[in-house]
């Protein structure tokens, strides 16, 4: 059932992101940091690049989150009843380390088309200005898509270093939120990110995103797990549900998932970052 209230979704409209939405409890989103540190201990390399992406197909806690009823409600209201999980993307700032955003617009280099698809930033760690939350430039995604210049910078969390120049850097919102909470941000707003100036990490756990059944993926391949709903256009290859971590069989089908997703994100681009 949509769960936002019409002054939530009038804020949607207007501003292109809302924020912060309660979804998990602290002891869950500590189970979230549990898990990805046990992976991180166990498999040093796993999480690294493309590694960060699809982490749902091989973990079940993180699949349950992107089945989570409070998320799925809220997701309802903006994009409708069918609902697909299309992708996953860990974003880590580590203190010390040099991470950040540049600002972009999502739909710019993701390739869903019609743009009936919302992200969802779910924290794990409590994220605010002092660590590098994101920032949203409000209303920006009533405008056309920038252009983005690539200016590759190693310590970019994006791929290619897409960045939309001269924002007003004081116009944008920050995105304050406990961990347990999290935004939910439209296809073609303005965002990016600064650095985590704190002694913890900042962990965002991204179902990007959460696509409705109508929405096809121009650019490349994509692996759906059904959230919700009927699919409608059934445009989608399905992935597999974890049946454990790290299992076998189901790092086959990650593999395979991250190799498509690295042709999106990767095509054109002529360095690669280590993100
Ligand atoms: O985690 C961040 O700072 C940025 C994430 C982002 O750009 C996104 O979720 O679309």
């Amino acid at each position: 059932m949509p769960n936002l209230s019409d002054q939530q979704i009038n804020f949607y409209n207007d501003n292109g992101y809302i924020a912060p939405i309660d979804v998990l409890s602290k002891r869950e989103a500590n189970e979230i940091r549990n898990e990805i540190e046990t992976i991180e201990k166990k498999w040093p390399k796993a999480l690294e690049g493309i590694g960060r992406n699809y982490i749902h197909l091989i973990s079940p806690v993180f699949n349950k989150v992107c089945l989570n009823t409070k998320i799925l409600d809220a997701v309802e209201s903006i994009i409708g009843k069918n609902i697909l999980i299309c992708g996953t993307t860990l974003f880590i700032k580590n203190p010390n380390e040099k991470g950040f955003v540049s600002f972009h617009q999502d739909a710019k280099y993701i390739g869903l088309e019609p743009h009936n698809w919302v992200t969802a930033w779910i924290a794990v760690t409590d994220t605010n200005e002092e660590n590098g939350c994101m920032r949203m430039w409000s209303g920006s995604h009533k405008q056309k898509i920038k252009h983005h210049e690539q200016k590759f910078d190693e310590n970019n969390l994006l791929t290619r270093g897409q960045t939309i120049e001269n924002v007003p850097i004081k116009e944008t919102k920050p995105i304050i939120l406990k961990a347990g909470q999290m935004s939910l941000h439209h296809p073609t707003i303005v965002h990016g990110s600064g650095l985590n100036r704190s002694n913890d990490r900042r962990i965002g756990f991204v179902v990007q995103s959460y696509i409705g059944s109508n929405v096809d993926q121009v650019l490349g391949k994509i692996y759906v797990q059904k959230a919700r709903g009927e699919d409608t256009h059934q445009f989608h290859e399905y992935s597999n549900i974890p049946k454990g971590l790290m299992i076998k069989e189901d790092i086959i089908s990650w593999n395979k998932a991250k190799d498509e997703l690295s042709k999106i994100f990767y095509s054109g681009a002529t360095k690669k970052g280590k993100y």
